[in-house]
């Protein structure tokens, strides 16, 4: 669906599908826009009810262009919340690039939701740490990233600044609500193999503190969107080479389902600053 095109093709597939998946989002939720996108990755699913009550969920494959998910932990589903006015939808669960549907197919939802109005994207991880100030069972800010995939989602002379991508006004209110909250810089992995104990040495060189297999092509096409972007990191465990243990997806979603407590009131936050 998503790969067997020219670049060109691509491009211009990947603009009117959203359009037509942004259609049949705003029927499906009943709303004339949302105000903002929630992204759940690992973790942030089982703490989304702090975003708000949904009124309404549905599988993701009910609309157009997105895809089963295949990752343990991601449901793939959509909720929609209404606060006062405002309304978003929360994406439970993403296509990652590892899945092979390429870099347009990881954006699609993030696309979905800047054409049904969206001015906020809200991106949420669990990663790797390479820094003990940001230890496990931590949630994280994230301040930059570098896009390790060499893949990009925006075709053609689309020469988008990435200057402040993760919004500068969203993370200072966000420690100015919790002061204890850690920020890092997020490094952006293809994947599905977790890195090797040499590749987390070269990140942690590049200065590199947090490291997963999301987040930053979604960004990316949020920035080239116009929507502000807020990026959420919850540290799962630490990067190959430095706990001496082995990493396992187990420990993942139990260090995930300890961290609820702190997630929640955090999206709470999050939902009150960006469904004002
Ligand atoms: I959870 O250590 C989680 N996702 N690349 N490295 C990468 N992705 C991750 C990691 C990690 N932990």
């Amino acid at each position: 669906m998503w790969t067997d095109r020219t670049p060109s093709d691509r491009a211009e597939y990947a603009e009117s599908i959203a359009q037509e998946a942004a259609e049949a989002l705003l029927k499906r939720i009943d709303a004339p826009r949302i105000d903002a996108a929630f992204v759940m990755g690992s973790g942030w699913k089982e703490a989304a009810d702090g975003v708000g009550e949904p009124y309404l969920r549905f599988p993701v494959t009910e609309i157009p262009g997105f895809l089963a998910p295949t990752a343990a932990g991601h449901a793939g589903e959509i909720r929609a919340i209404r606060r006062g006015e405002r309304c978003a939808v929360i994406f439970a669960g993403r296509t990652h690039l590892y899945e092979g549907h390429g870099p347009l197919a990881a954006v699609h939802g993030v696309r979905t939701a800047i054409a049904a109005g969206a001015n906020t994207i809200v991106l949420t991880n669990a990663c790797g740490s390479l820094t003990a100030d940001l230890p496990v069972g931590a949630p994280a800010l994230i301040s930059d990233h570098i896009n390790f995939t060499a893949q990009t989602p925006l075709i053609g002379a689309r020469f988008v600044d990435l200057t402040d991508v993760y919004s500068p006004r969203l993370r200072a209110a966000l420690r100015a609500f919790d002061a204890t909250i850690g920020e890092g810089v997020y490094g952006g992995w293809f994947g599905p193999a977790f890195e090797t104990p040499a590749e987390i040495r070269m990140m942690k060189t590049l200065g590199v503190d947090l490291v997963g297999m999301s987040t930053v092509l979604e960004a990316i096409a949020a920035r080239e969107g116009g929507a502000e972007v807020l990026g959420l990191s919850l540290v799962t465990n630490r990067a190959a080479g430095l706990a001496g243990t082995k990493l396992s997806g187990e420990e993942v979603l139990e260090v995930a389902n300890a961290a609820i407590p702190r997630l929640r009131p955090l999206l709470t936050e999050v939902a009150r600053l960006v469904l004002a």
